[in-house]
């Protein structure tokens, strides 16, 4: 005999199967189950198009009279491209509805949940809660902040190197772990590096998944004196979008060079020396990007931890040592001075990538 939890795992497990797809909306899934009988399933593909319950009561029909609705997040209230799946639930005649987390989006937030118990059906809340909203961390992060979720992610060597002491890089990790990054980008907005890394590296920025109906998520650039060259990989490859990241100082002359070659700019303004990240994240949210993956290099990284803006750490550690002391490592920017001045993360989960093994961490709270 199946319980809550089971079905609920089930529209989790179909949810994710659309990570990536469904930005700026969250990923949602639902089943309907009657007598014990899998009755119908469904998942939201993409923004634009039905939600999870829509096709899971496409699916169940007549049957749906009486079931249960197992889904992964509270059944919208509103009319947005869609219309509320709330009044969908009641004119489906269903009995009970198992709701894994309330709707963080404050057009919904708790007005659907309201809606069904105003009709007379059971509803219950918080079946794999935690699982949910980590399945939706990115939705929910938007939802409170207005920001895109910014995930850093970097590989190191086991003594934390990102590079020989001459720069060389290609590569610390092996295959498996490298291809888990295309599969990342392929699921984020917008990928983000400082010049440094496009003057150093020459990386296009783009994807390898495309065969597989990928996307190529936007290319940010942090530059605050247009140092990228006219000619750099980045530029030379028009598959994806290119934004630069600069102060209102630029040269317009040089601006406009960029801009013949498709780049669009964001002008933010200066703190700390650096260009004011909180403020980009802002604009860059207002033009729908919904999750960045900051690709380094350590300066950059160093900036987003003192603003306090990593939400998210993918940590790639491949088992070599380079030894030394002039090499580059995943954060520079101010030393502390003792430990309980170190910046502290949580470990959530480690796998393993071939021989290298991948830390998922996020900022440690309280
Ligand atoms: C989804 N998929 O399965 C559910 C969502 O613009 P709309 O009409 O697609 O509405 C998007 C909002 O609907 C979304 O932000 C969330 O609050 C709610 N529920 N959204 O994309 C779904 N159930
Ligand atoms: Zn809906």
């Amino acid at each position: 005999m199946k319980n809550d939890q089971d079905y609920m795992r089930l529209a989790l497990d179909l949810a994710s199967s659309a990570k990536g797809k469904t930005n700026p909306n969250p990923i949602v899934g639902a089943v309907i189950v009657k007598d014990g009988v899998i009755v119908g399933t469904g998942l939201h593909r993409k923004a634009g198009e039905p939600h999870a319950e829509v096709h899971a009561f496409n699916m169940a029909g007549e049957h749906a009279k009486g079931a249960t609705l197992y889904v992964t997040l509270e059944p919208c209230s509103h009319y947005g491209k869609t219309p509320p799946c709330a009044k969908l639930v009641k004119e489906s005649e269903v009995s009970r509805v198992v709701v894994a987390m309330q709707d963080p989006n404050p057009e919904v937030a708790g007005r659907g949940i309201k809606m069904l118990l105003g009709a007379g059906i059971e509803v219950d809340v918080g079946v794999l809660e935690d699982e949910a909203k980590r399945l939706n961390e990115r939705f929910v992060h938007n939802m409170i902040t207005e920001r895109p979720f910014v995930i850093s992610k970097f590989a190191m060597t086991l003594d934390g190197k990102l590079a020989t002491h001459t720069g060389h890089s290609k590569w610390i990790t092996g295959e498996a772990a490298r291809a888990d990054v295309h599969l990342l980008r392929n699921e984020v907005d917008a990928i983000l590096v400082g010049v440094g890394t496009v003057l150093a590296d020459n990386p296009s920025l783009t994807t390898r998944l495309l065969e597989g109906g990928g996307k190529n998520p936007t290319r940010i650039i942090l530059d605050s004196h247009l140092r990228t060259p006219l000619e750099s990989n980045v530029l030379q490859t028009s598959e994806a979008d290119t934004i630069i990241v600069t102060t209102i100082d630029a040269d317009s002359e040089l601006v406009r060079l960029y801009e013949e070659k498709g780049v669009t700019f964001i002008y933010v303004s200066r703190v700390d020396n650096g260009l004011n990240l909180q403020e980009m994240l802002v604009k860059l949210y207002k033009r729908g990007i919904t999750d960045v993956l900051v690709e380094g290099g350590g300066a950059v990284n160093a900036s987003f931890l003192k603003a306090g803006l990593i939400d998210k750490y993918l940590i790639y550690i491949a088992p070599k040592v380079l030894g030394g002391r002039n090499s580059l490592t995943p954060f520079t920017g101010e030393n502390v001075d003792t430990m309980d001045a170190a910046m502290q993360v949580s470990f959530e989960e480690i796998e393993k990538f071939g021989e290298d093994i991948r830390i998922t961490a996020y900022p440690k709270q309280g």
